[in-house]
């Protein structure tokens, strides 16, 4: 650093964020005409938006350099967040709005000639992630900064993210998702670099002691590249750091030899092989498909992750028996487990620890989050695979799991059924490596992610797991969402509402003080202004619907939403069938009889895994039925289907504020938390769903009388999937009414669908569709009668909202940090 003496003129130059329009417009102006080279001659929107990023990221990234000094010297316990996913959406908005000059910037962009709103809409989602897993590491960044903790994220910088979704004739195509042209929230460092080592093999040698050491030797190295991204807090100076890993070849890699032998051609192949590794983000929501890129991504991130928090530590010369009141490590799910093995390796190869204390380091670094009971999604690897690429790493998972299953064996002699069910390594053929139960192994804490899913978790997939670790080391941390984005940001007029009757903006960094809209719940006016904003966000969703697919609806419907991944848990079949049921009977109808009906706009949105052939039959069903009403002259706006391409997250920052009704259908006892559904209830819609997840903690604070639930319940799942299988399953008059429609080609080729029907009538009906439809419809029947009586639907929507203050991801956080962490803020002046 610099010396004492030049300090001052350091100090007297010290870049000061600009505070008030004048100074943004400045900055503005200097971006345009300097880092842009462009002028007012040619500055289009899409200039002006980088100008205007450009001057927040400036004023971020002072901040995030005092927040990283301030952290440095008070030298408490930091947090570090493992997740392969991290699906940010936007981030000028939110910028704006958490360093509190949105209106600042919305004079200055207005007198330069634009419109803040165009200006917002030309930036391109980072979308690096699927769904839920990756949108809750967002959130948690967000309540991370917000309450002021020490924190990193760590990731992979994929080159694309979540492919683009097209729908043509009905079907889903996919088209990459190019993110990187010009992203200025991003800061490359290329000074941070990492090489990381695969494949070779293991030497071991003797050391002066006597003690076995283990050499891994050749194989091939891939340099990481740090690219960090600044994390604003919401009404704080505190500002984290993101850091996304980019593979290159490494500069010994790139082999100089074959280039001057004329083997240009080689040479650059090895480059673009090097690249690939965090070319793209695996396109699969819950699916693990055991591909060896993924397990190459998996531990290159984590090797590059670990060395830098090593390196953190070490600068710190503390003693390795203090790492862990240092370094707390969260694995965002199974992806980073690798990272227990990494810290291992680490401290026993290459710091000489002994293997005991390297381990209790180890196990009191690392928490595990499960996100999923589903057993297509839980991470299995060949063991030829893992020794062909981390030769050294099996081997210490092999010990790992001796040590374990010896420790089993003490407490469950001759118990030779227990060791098979918990040993690290399935006895498959070919032999696997368990991921998950490597993660409970190596971490303190194991978390689910609601409560019905950390139970079922506790009784099914890791039962045997808490009886051997005993119960105090698993535990629940009920998910949650940021009020700033999924509020403030996405719902401008109901959170300056909200601002009005509850004293002030409080309750975005105090969520329960929501509870005080109650107290307004008589007031006409204010019930009158809040049906007046759900009226306001509907018609903006209905000019987008019009602007993009050129139909038609009615503001004045009840807007029926479901947005989420396509998969057959989740049930977008049962709401389309639901949907199918529903034209019939319209169609039955007198005209007279017709227009006694309540109005309905069916939405969907949301993307499927390319390979996942179902869930694209699925979307070809509810275009193909929308295309049918659509355009029934006789239906009308009694119905329309909708499909909404390209489900994101700021696409759901305009969907979710326009719900009336959204749909979290999932078969019970299959989605572990979910978490639009807190988005959707928080914006003042209602929700239908199955008592699953966190729909179950919803319905506990909002009240019973304020959701409709419907549906089996997971403990009966079980009973009901047996019954389908080995009893006489059949499917009852009016589901079989929805297949014959289908099958006589009402909505297309029959044939297209004949999979989807005989899935749930010939094949066992894993998802229970018809178990559930008939309370499905009647519960939908319901919502109709209670929807024509506005009054007391606003009620209702008024006292959930006042009701949703424990689904923050500030509470979620800060039990994590007390629970499982032992973390505390550090207090800014
Ligand atoms: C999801 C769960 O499906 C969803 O219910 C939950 O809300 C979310 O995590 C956040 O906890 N899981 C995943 O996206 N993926 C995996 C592999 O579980």
């Amino acid at each position: 650093s610099i010396p004492e003496p030049q300090r001052e003129a350091w100090k007297k130059h010290q870049v000061q964020g600009f505070t008030d329009k004048d100074g943004f417009e400045k900055e503005v102006v200097r971006h345009v005409e300097t880092t842009l080279a462009r002028s007012l001659f040619n500055c289009d929107e899409g200039a002006a938006y980088s100008a205007t990023s450009l001057a927040f990221r400036d004023r971020l990234i002072t901040e995030w350099n005092r927040t990283q000094q301030r952290q440095t010297t008070a030298d408490t316990k930091r947090v570090y967040y493992l997740s392969l996913e991290f699906l940010m959406g936007r981030a000028l908005d939110n910028a704006m709005l958490n360093v509190g000059l949105k209106d600042v910037a919305k004079g200055g962009i207005d007198e330069l000639g634009f419109r803040i709103e165009d200006i917002i809409e030309q930036e391109h989602d980072a979308a690096l992630g699927n769904g839920g897993l990756g949108r809750l590491a967002a959130c948690f960044l967000d309540s991370l900064a917000s309450l002021n903790y020490p924190a990193w994220g760590y990731g992979l910088r994929y080159r694309y993210g979540i492919f683009k979704q097209e729908i043509i004739n009905g079907y889903q195509v996919e088209v990459p998702d190019y993110w990187l042209d010009f992203n200025p929230w991003e800061f490359p460092r290329h000074d941070v670099t990492v090489d990381i080592q695969f494949y070779g093999n293991v030497r071991k040698s003797q050391d002066d002691n006597g003690k076995t050491v283990a050499h891994w030797e050749g194989g091939e190295i891939v340099t990481a590249v740090a690219y960090d991204m600044p994390i604003p807090g919401y009404a704080t100076p505190s500002t984290n750091n993101l850091r996304l890993w980019s593979s290159k070849a490494s500069s010994g890699e790139f082999d100089f030899q074959k280039f001057n032998n004329g083997d240009y051609e080689s040479s650059v192949a090895d480059q673009q092989r090097a690249e690939t590794i965090s070319a793209v983000l695996y396109p699969n929501d819950n699916l693990d498909r055991g591909k060896e890129l993924r397990l190459k991504q998996q531990y290159f991130w984590v090797a590059a992750s670990l060395y830098d928090i090593v390196r953190r530590f070490k600068k710190t010369k503390r003693a390795w028996r203090e790492f862990s009141d240092q370094v707390a490590i969260q694995l965002n799910d199974t992806h980073p487990t690798l990272a227990v093995v990494e810290l291992q390796r680490i401290l026993v190869d290459i710091e000489g620890l002994e293997w005991d204390e390297a381990w209790n380091i180890v196990t009191s670094t690392f928490g595990y989050t499960n996100h999923t009971v589903l057993p297509e999604a839980l991470e299995k690897w060949p063991v030829g695979l893992m020794q062909h690429l981390l030769p050294r790493h099996l081997q210490i998972i092999y010990d790992i799991n001796l040590f374990f299953l010896q420790t089993v064996e003490k407490k469950f002699p001759n118990d030779r059924e227990m060791l098979t069910n918990v040993s690290i390594i399935e006895e498959s053929q070919p032999k696997m490596v368990r991921m998950a139960y490597l993660a409970i192994v190596g971490s303190h804490k194991v978390n689910g992610v609601a409560e019905l899913h950390s139970d079922l978790i506790q009784t099914t997939i890791f039962k045997d797991f808490v009886e051997i670790f005993g119960a105090d080391k698993f535990t629940n941390v009920t998910n949650g969402i940021t009020p700033r984005r999924w509020l403030h940001q996405a719902n401008p007029r109901l959170s300056e509402l909200v601002a009005s009757k509850t004293g002030g903006h409080g309750f975005l960094k105090d969520l329960t003080q929501l509870n005080k809209l109650e107290l307004s719940i008589d007031d006409a006016a204010f019930r009158k202004e809040w049906a007046e904003i759900k009226y306001a966000n509907k018609v903006r969703l209905t000019k987008y619907i019009k602007k993009t697919l050129d139909v038609t609806v009615n503001p004045s419907a009840l807007f029926d939403v479901q947005v989420k991944r396509i998969h057959e848990y989740k049930r977008q079949q049962l709401n389309i069938f639901g949907v199918i049921h529903r034209y019939l009977a319209l169609k039955a109808m007198s005209p007279e009889e017709r227009k006694k009906q309540l109005p309905r706009v069916s939405i969907f949105g949301g993307k499927a895994a390319p390979g996942y052939w179902m869930a694209k039959q699925i979307i070809h069903l509810i275009n193909n039925v929308g295309a049918v009403v659509n355009k029934d002259p006789e239906i009308g706006d009694l119905l329309k289907v909708i499909y909404l391409e390209d489900y994101n997250v700021s696409k759901a920052e305009m969907i979710v504020p326009a719900s009336d009704l959204s749909e979290h259908i999932s078969t019970a006892g299959t989605e572990a938390s979910g978490t639009s559904n807190m988005k959707f209830v928080l914006n003042g819609g209602l929700i239908i769903g199955t008592c699953d997840g966190a729909n179950i903690e919803i319905t506990r604070e909002i009240g019973q009388e304020n959701i409709f639930l419907f549906g089996t319940l997971s403990e009966d799942v079980e009973d009901l999937r047996h019954a389908h299988t080995y009893g006489s399953h059949t499917v009852d008059a009016d589901l079989n009414k929805v297949f014959e429609a289908i099958q006589n080609g009402t909505f297309g080729e029959p044939n297209d669908f004949g999979a989807m029907v005989a899935a749930v009538r010939d094949h066992g009906d894993y998802y229970l569709v018809s178990d559930d439809f008939q309370s499905y419809i009647d519960t939908q029947k319901m919502v109709d009668n209670e929807y024509r009586n506005q009054d007391e639907w606003i009620r209702k929507c008024i006292r959930s909202v006042a009701r949703m203050g424990f689904f923050s991801s500030d509470r979620c956080i800060n039990e994590y940090a007390e629970g499982i962490w032992n973390v505390e803020p550090l207090v800014v002046n």
